[in-house]
């Protein structure tokens, strides 16, 4: 920090811009509006930060989401105040649910207005504070510097997740002096990454007695970056692996010990082991109840080792026999360097038992009878064609679940989804924002035809600022996962999920509309060829309009609130577990 820097007499919107540009925040996605106006200003000035102009504030959310999951950094949203910060609302939800690092910034109206029901006023803090790792509301210049520090700090450490910095509008006008902030100012917050040696040597000794232990590990791994010593310990002890939504790719799909995801569309071999298990070693993983199921009959045999940096999540719904608190990347190298010593875990039958499971019970899918197309075979060859090293963005719904199961899982950190709060219109911004982070890669969205109505505006704003996302619009024409839900449990009564989308909106004439390119696909023939087409466009964002048939399930499936035992791997067919007792 130069002397004169702390001489600078300047207004709090440009103390802003200086200190976004002094925590490395290179893009920021937003839409300017009154109370944050002063903002904008000193932004247009920024050689360092670049500003994305979006289209709806729900896509700057997602867009920031997308960025930080494919880099690891803090993503930035920039909105103004009332309808501006409400639009982040589910952004800031969705991110706080899936630990995402990001710094909402909102204008706020002038502090003397605060209460008085002013023109675009609405208590963002308010709002957002159950949905928000930490919040700031600023009404000073002097506080913007370190509310900025602090909240860049906050988002990316420990367990990471979004803060808001709400700051009105005569704060961002009024002059300060620009003083950076020497060390935070953080009372209470500190989070433990280094975990207690006991608990880890205790957790060592339930690995090394048991005799059906499953790794089953979360995104927290993901997130800890903490991929390879994973494969470490997995190889090591030849534990087997289920990796869950949010940690697809943490651990190969290919990779003989991993079981594939479990929970209610999970692997048979995934929820059989953890149901059939003596031992959990949850790694950043949560005990959703997406994946316990009736959490009474879960695991009911298994002893837990439960590892996350955030203490709240230890037994909050399945007591830990041993709770560590801690990174994963700290907890994984430590259980490495002391089951190193001890004996490894007698697990052969074990093993032999899933690997049996694993291989009779496939993730498959049937063609439809009609030779029209299917939604697993698109999303299958889309991932052949692009490979394992791209960016695979999901909607919501059942093109969520293939894309989970049917795309190679082979490297870490290329998944973007919605696991925590399932919003659809997720994928097209988050596929945008993971694309500006990583321009260097492929990132294609798979979404569905619902999902894709609700945010698809942000191909506008691919196409004029130069990030030529792929987006496969998995075109069922339905709600597709209500209506399995209905076929399922409501006697085919399609009340409200027909979406008629094979009419309107035409996807292609849209992409056009949009300034990108629209393809479609209608058999199987044309498939390989419009994706290799998409691929090699690099310009613009592309749509592919795949019109598949309608009445592909999601299978295997778990019905919501039964136990995982009640798995069906199709409509009325349940493994045979009395068959496949060990
Ligand atoms: C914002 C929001 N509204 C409603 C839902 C409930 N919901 C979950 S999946 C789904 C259907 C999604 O349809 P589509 O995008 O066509 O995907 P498909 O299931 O057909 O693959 C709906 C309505 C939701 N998850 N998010």
């Amino acid at each position: 920090m130069s002397d004169n820097e702390h001489a600078d007499e300047l207004t709090g919107a440009q103390a802003l811009v200086r200190s976004l540009e002094r925590v490395g925040a290179d893009v920021v996605f937003g839409i300017p509006g009154g109370a944050i106006l002063p903002a904008y200003d000193p932004l247009f000035d920024s050689d360092n930060v670049r500003h994305i102009l979006v289209r709806h504030e729900q896509g700057a959310g997602h867009a920031a989401e997308g960025y930080a999951m494919a880099t690891g950094r803090v993503g930035v949203c920039m909105a103004t105040s009332g309808p501006g910060a409400t639009n982040l609302v589910t952004p800031i939800a969705d991110a706080h649910m899936d630990s995402v690092p990001i710094v909402a910034i909102t204008g706020q109206v002038g502090s003397a207005a605060i209460g008085t029901d002013a023109f675009q006023e609405a208590d963002i803090r308010g709002i957002t504070m159950p949905i928000t790792k930490h919040s700031y509301l600023i009404t000073k210049p002097a506080d913007i510097a370190s509310a900025i520090a602090s909240a860049f700090h906050i988002a990316g450490t420990g367990r990471p997740g979004p803060v808001l910095v709400d700051i009105t509008k005569d704060a961002l006008q009024a002059k300060t002096r620009f003083e950076w902030p020497r060390q935070l100012d953080l009372p209470g917050y500190r989070p433990v990454t280094r975990p207690h040696g006991k608990q880890v040597r205790e957790a060592g000794r339930l690995i090394a007695e048991s005799r059906r232990p499953v790794l089953y590990v979360g995104g927290g791994v993901v997130k800890a970056r903490a991929w390879s010593e994973l494969k470490d310990l997995a190889e090591l002890t030849g534990i087997p692996v289920v990796t869950t939504l949010m940690a697809r790719g943490v651990f190969p799909d290919s990779h003989p010990q991993n079981m594939g995801m479990p929970g209610m569309h999970g692997t048979v071999a995934a929820v059989g082991a953890l149901q059939r298990s003596d031992l959990l070693i949850a790694l950043g993983t949560r005990f959703d109840d997406r994946v316990t199921g009736q959490l009474s009959t879960f695991a009911p045999l298994a002893k837990i080792i439960h590892a996350d940096i955030d203490p709240a999540e230890i037994s909050k719904y399945r007591v830990a026999d041993v709770p560590i608190v801690g990174d994963c990347k700290e907890v994984i190298s430590q259980l490495i360097s002391l089951l190193k010593r001890e004996r490894r875990p007698m697990i052969d039958e074990w093993v032999r038992y899933l690997q049996d499971l694993k291989r009779r019970y496939p993730t498959g899918y049937d063609e439809p009878a009609d030779r029209t197309l299917s939604p697993q075979y698109v999303i299958k060859r889309i991932g052949e064609i692009t490979g394992p090293d791209a960016y695979y963005a999901a909607g919501v719904g059942q093109h969520q679940m293939w894309a989970a199961h049917f795309l190679p899982w082979e490297l870490p950190g290329r998944w973007l989804n919605s696991g925590g709060l399932g919003t659809m219109g997720y994928c097209v911004p988050a596929a945008m924002g993971a694309k500006v982070g990583r321009p260097d890669k492929m990132v294609w969205g798979i979404d569905g035809d619902g999902c894709f109505q609700m945010t698809n505006q942000e191909l506008a704003t691919c196409a004029l600022e130069g990030i030529p996302i792929k987006i496969g619009v998995i075109n069922n024409q339905s709600l597709g996962m209500v209506r399995q839900w209905q076929t399922l449990f409501y006697q085919g009564r399609y009340s409200n999920t027909d979406l008629n989308t094979h009419r309107i909106p035409d996807f292609c004439k849209l992409a056009e509309a949009m300034g990108g390119v629209g393809l479609r696909a209608e058999s199987p023939a044309d498939v390989d060829a419009v994706i290799e087409k998409a691929n090699s466009i690099n310009d613009v964002p592309v749509v592919v309009d795949f019109v598949v048939h309608k009445d592909a399930m999601v299978w295997p499936m778990v019905a919501a609130g039964t136990s995982n035992d009640e798995i069906k791997v199709a409509r009325d067919m349940a493994p045979a577990w009395d068959q496949e007792e060990l």
